[in-house]
């Protein structure tokens, strides 16, 4: 294996470790070894009943290929984007589910180890929905959200209730073409009820129903999870951490939080800063006890606690082989089974925590909010006592990199004019005039089949050098901010003049870390207070604004590549299409969205088209919207109003309150 060994990650510090321990089998070794099957890679396979598997290829598929049931391709291809579509919006959905009920715990004081953090946001969501929060307990207001978000998981008619927060104009879209969703649960069962054998045999109809399970998710399930997750640990506001594998000490214990749900990682953070703790560790010989973060948990701990982040999706198994990794904790999503198989290699313990993940040879801890702290002192306590068993010497490194994170809608709001004139009105302003061109929301994983996080880099550097600002999210936050580009001073360096102007007045960096991957919510929010703001598009759609998932992985990216398609904002994925073995279904998820909803699912796999194709998305949208031609170089010489050193002065001055 060592010697024909292919490591395609862009990020240095998981390349020297990777390289120093050539015959650790990683996720990279097993994408080489593991072909992708021709005819399931381009969505030609179906395996939805036992006549099959059917393989519609041949010349002419298209029209001519059937399954054994006389399912057409096209049929095939749109149940398989469907049914991802429902994998994801099922992740997120339980995710939101997750948050809620531990939100309705703490309001019946079953969970005394959370509180209601943020008040004003609790106030800002119940108003949303209509529910009363004047002079009332907190408590009774929290028990009254989460009653209400958790009907929303399985409401048989009506809509979900945040969809109200769309602009009116994005709504009636979805009510013209039937796609406005219910409850998320009845969405997920639907879309598997129709995509069974001998249901649904319009790859439009499927389409339509994946898009409106997407929107379940989008709006609903994500979205519900980023409000009661700011509610019960604080709206994120920007915060200075660090990114990379260099994060991990030889000197102290070493924790890593993994997953998506931050609920005992909160409690870890919280337990690891005990003086108590802090004093055992000191007994088994180490300075102190460090906690870094993984994956999407990482965003959550990283924009509230300023907790650093080793980074994604493919660094999990390079973070072990450090070999100074104690504890390594998981809850749930993007967890590689494989880790327990390196952790073996060294002394690292692996901890499970979320009883709908169970990996063999991991050590289970069943996570119970009512006993959240004690869990976490429990996971902790075996970390220290694990620190003298480091044996092996792993592959250390030093490189890390400085982070600014935490950018909630909230915070962009209140920088364009402090909390009592909090708007978009300078951002509209400055993508009016074209001093910026337009937003990318960079998102999605890192890949192991592509030089992972590579991909990431060249758009961001390429975006902002051609002056569109970049709304950031799960992995690809990571692969930003492990390559040194989440913090102002130096993606300002590479930005174009009018962004780079617009930015320091403003008082933002050009790539905003907007949290994780259910915090992609958050940009539907931030498109439609611009929206709503005026001067641009009435609705989302029309907007100067992409998606971009360059190194997609999972089944929940496919879910919000869709649900911002339906909201109105076309989406570009890296890689092939999954679906290209049909034409009718590639021609619906590109031509027939983008004249429904003026959003679109596009895959392509050169990262110079994927740049070139997004510029031009937003260029038509200038051009339709009749906005000011965007001209590379014109602005970039007028005064700077307020920089960044005079913004962080005013913080000092003391946090503001945000949420409302
Ligand atoms: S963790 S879904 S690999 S972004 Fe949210 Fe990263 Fe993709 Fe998982």
């Amino acid at each position: 294996m060592a010697k024909d060994k292919k490591i395609r990650t862009a990020q240095p510090s998981a390349a020297q470790i990777m390289e120093s321990m050539p015959d650790q089998e990683t996720c990279f070794d097993r994408a080489d070894k593991m072909k992708p099957c021709p005819i399931g890679h381009e969505g030609a396979c179906c395996k939805h009943c036992y006549m099959g598997p059917c393989r519609l290829v041949g010349k002419d598929a298209e029209t001519t290929a059937k399954g054994v049931c006389g399912a057409t391709l096209p049929v095939v291809a749109a149940r398989y984007m469907a049914r991802m579509c429902a994998g994801g919006t099922a992740a997120h959905g339980d995710h939101g589910r997750d948050m809620a009920f531990t939100l309705l715990a703490v309001a019946e004081g079953h969970a005394k180890d959370f509180q209601v953090k943020d008040v004003r946001k609790l106030y800002r969501v119940a108003g949303d929905l209509n529910i009363e929060f004047e002079g009332r307990q907190v408590n009774d207001v929290a028990r009254d959200v989460a009653t209400k978000l958790i009907e929303d998981f399985s409401r048989q008619r009506g809509e979900v209730n945040l969809l109200s927060r769309a602009p009116k104009k994005t709504q009636e879209r979805w009510k013209k073409y039937g796609i406005v969703p219910r409850g998320m649960d009845r969405e997920v069962v639907e879309v598997m009820d129709r995509t069974t054998m001998g249901m649904d045999a319009d790859a439009d109809s499927i389409l339509s129903a994946a898009l409106r399970c997407s929107l379940a998710n989008g709006w609903g399930g994500s979205m519900i999870s980023t409000d009661i997750t700011d509610i019960l640990f604080g709206t994120p506001m920007p915060i200075k951490a660090e990114a990379s594998l260099g994060i991990f000490t030889e000197e102290d214990v070493n924790i890593v939080v993994h997953g998506h749900e931050p609920s005992l990682a909160e409690m870890i953070v919280d337990v690891v800063q005990e003086p108590e703790m802090i004093a055992y560790a000191k007994t088994k010989g180490a300075r102190g006890i460090n906690l870094g973060g993984m994956c999407c948990t990482a965003n959550e701990v990283l924009m509230r606690h300023g907790i650093p982040t080793a980074g994604g999706f493919t660094n999990q198994e390079p973070a072990i082989m450090t070999g100074l990794i104690d504890a390594f904790t998981v809850d749930v999503q993007c967890i590689i089974p494989a880790i327990v198989e390196v952790a073996k290699q060294f002394h690292t313990i692996v901890f499970t925590t979320s009883d709908k993940v169970r990996i063999p040879g991991a050590t289970h801890i069943s996570f119970d909010e009512s006993k959240a702290k004690e869990q976490a002192r429990q996971i902790v306590k075996a970390a220290i006592d694990n620190f003298p068993n480091r044996t092996k010497k792993g592959s250390h490194v030093t490189e890390k990199f400085p982070v600014i994170a935490g950018f909630s809608h909230e915070y962009i709001e209140y920088m364009q004019g402090g909390r009592w004139r909090a708007s978009f009105r300078p951002l509209n302003d400055a993508i009016a005039a074209g001093r910026v061109r337009g937003v990318v929301g960079l998102a999605g994983c890192d890949n192991p089949r592509w030089p992972s996080t590579g991909i990431h880099k060249y758009l961001a550097t390429e975006l902002i050098k051609n002056d569109v600002l970049i709304v950031s999210t799960g992995c690809s936050s990571a692969a930003c901010g492990g390559a040194g580009y989440l913090t102002p001073e130096m993606a300002l360096e590479n930005a174009g003049p009018g962004l780079r102007e617009v930015c320091e007045a403003i008082g933002i960096p050009p790539i905003l870390h907007l949290g994780a991957c259910v915090d992609n919510s958050r940009i539907l929010t931030i498109a439609s207070a611009m929206a709503k703001e005026g001067g641009l598009s009435d609705e989302i759609g029309g907007m100067p604004a992409v998606g971009i998932a360059p190194e997609w992985i999972t089944e929940k990216a496919i879910a919000i590549g869709m649900y911002f398609a339906a909201s109105g904002v076309p989406c570009i994925f890296g890689g092939e299409s999954p679906v290209k073995a049909s034409k009718e279904v590639v021609r619906i998820m590109t031509d027939v969205w983008f004249e429904r909803f003026k959003g679109a699912l596009v895959f392509e796999p050169d990262p110079e088209k994927i740049l070139a194709m997004a510029l031009d998305y937003i260029d038509k949208a200038r051009a339709n919207l009749k906005l000011k031609k965007y001209e590379p170089g014109k602005f970039g010489t007028e005064k700077v109003l307020m920089d960044m050193a005079a913004r962080r002065e005013i913080e000092k001055a003391g946090r503001p309150h945000i949420g409302l």
